[in-house]
């Protein structure tokens, strides 16, 4: 059984501080004015105030912004979806598959072949000072890292941009393409306030992915936890039934499996709930209850998403009870659902998954708190893209990586 405790103040991590304006008088990740949220569990079901997504599509090349301006636990209303950026202003952005929310007018977006001839990846800093909904207007974009790396050459093709419990976001660089560059995991802070990582000491490597040998594990997201561990899902060779969870430790000089497919099936209780992970795909740390959520797709297409805790401290989830399934998308009740494309865990006990091919975003709460998502209402729709023309809002293509900035409950 899951209970929820109540929360008096939690540190965001990749969230956000007390920001009760949309003024863009934001504080950096991981600041240290956290931010005191209220009651957790159910009293706020469906009103979380104050959270903000973006969330890069795909289809359309651009970057959407979402609020629940109204407070009525959707982001279906009037104005309450925005086109931030796209690929047709100056700097544009092509390809993003990582985003690090600084405010709730504020983000930092991976590109992978930016710019006028699509070649080059960086990370751009867009920021909507005048609070229009975009960051289109004179002076709010810019690049935040051009992409030079400190061993020389440049970044081509980074796949995750996270912030971490030390106030640097980790950006994961994964050659899948080619061998151009290692895989690495970079850190980056941008020390001297100037808004880029490109001065002295603002960019280091953190892991090199590439140091783990044969087969070099396929690094597609990336999680911290509180301690300062990081866990990467690897996806490796799906087909083999390899794909895995990986840990590093907190200083970066090691990386060992954290659990594996047949850890995911082995371990799973609920003979109901078998899960024959043919992929994972997101993973979220809870801060609460100090666990890892992961995102898996099942081999029979359904997907799941499972609570891992190493209760016995021994490095990986290798005991019966250290693996929960906490959602799955047969039980869910989540309507129409396709495909968990993010996921990210909110400081009251709820989750948010972007649905990719189905363009949807949904929240789920625990209302009856018996420690699953599985039950009638408890998947939200906060958005869906068949609804939102009629609504008058951006009607979005397939959904991608998400950001989310939360400034305070009710
Ligand atoms: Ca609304
Ligand atoms: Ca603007
Ligand atoms: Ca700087
Ligand atoms: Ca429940």
């Amino acid at each position: 059984m899951r209970v929820f405790v109540t929360v008096v103040a939690v540190s965001l991590l990749a969230c956000g501080a007390s920001d009760s304006g949309q003024s863009g008088a934001d504080s950096g990740p991981g600041s240290a004015d956290g931010g005191a949220l209220a009651d957790g569990g159910c009293a706020d079901c469906g009103q979380l105030a104050d959270l903000t997504l973006f969330v890069f599509d795909q289809s359309n090349k651009q970057i959407l912004r979402f609020e629940d301006g109204n407070r009525d636990g959707d982001m279906m209303d009037s104005k309450e979806v925005s086109v931030f950026f796209n690929n047709d202003a100056g700097l544009g952005i092509y390809n993003s598959q990582g985003m690090v929310a600084l405010g709730s007018r504020t983000l930092l977006a991976t590109d992978n072949l930016a710019g006028a001839n699509n070649d080059d990846s960086n990370v751009i800093r867009l920021d909507d000072s005048n609070a229009d909904g975009d960051a289109f207007d004179d002076g709010e974009a810019s690049y935040w890292f051009t992409g030079v790396l400190p061993a020389g050459g440049a970044l081509t093709f980074p796949v995750s941009l996270t912030a971490g419990p030390d106030g640097a976001v980790y950006l994961v660089q994964n050659e899948y393409y080619n061998t151009e560059q290692p895989d690495m995991v970079y850190r980056l802070e941008d020390l001297n306030g100037d808004d880029d990582v490109d001065d002295e000491g603002e960019l280091s490597e953190f892991f090199d992915i590439t140091s783990r040998g044969e087969p070099i594990p396929q690094v597609f997201d990336l999680d911290f936890a509180a301690d300062g561990s990081s866990y990467a899902v690897d996806i490796r060779t799906p087909e083999e039934n390899t794909a895995s969870v990986d840990r590093i430790s907190p200083d970066g000089s090691i990386m060992t499996e954290f659990i594996d497919a047949v850890g995911f099936f082995t371990l799973t209780q609920d003979t109901d709930k078998l899960v024959f992970p043919g992929n994972v795909e997101s993973v979220a740390y809870d801060a609460v209850n100090d666990e890892l959520i992961v995102s898996t797709i099942d081999l029979r297409s359904i997907k799941h998403l499972v609570a891992l805790k190493d209760l016995d401290e021994s490095g990986a989830i290798d005991q019966p009870g250290e693996l929960r399934v906490i959602w799955d998308s047969e039980a869910g009740n989540a309507e129409g659902f396709l495909s968990i494309r993010d996921l990210h865990w909110i400081p009251d006990g709820s989750l948010l998954l972007t649905d990719s091919g189905a363009g949807q975003i949904f929240r789920l709460v625990d209302e009856n708190q018996d420690g699953d998502f599985n039950d009638p209402g408890e998947a939200i729709s906060l958005y869906d893209r068949d609804k939102a023309a009629d609504a008058g809002l951006p009607v979005s293509g397939n959904l991608f990586t998400t950001a989310v900035w939360i400034d305070s409950t009710r």
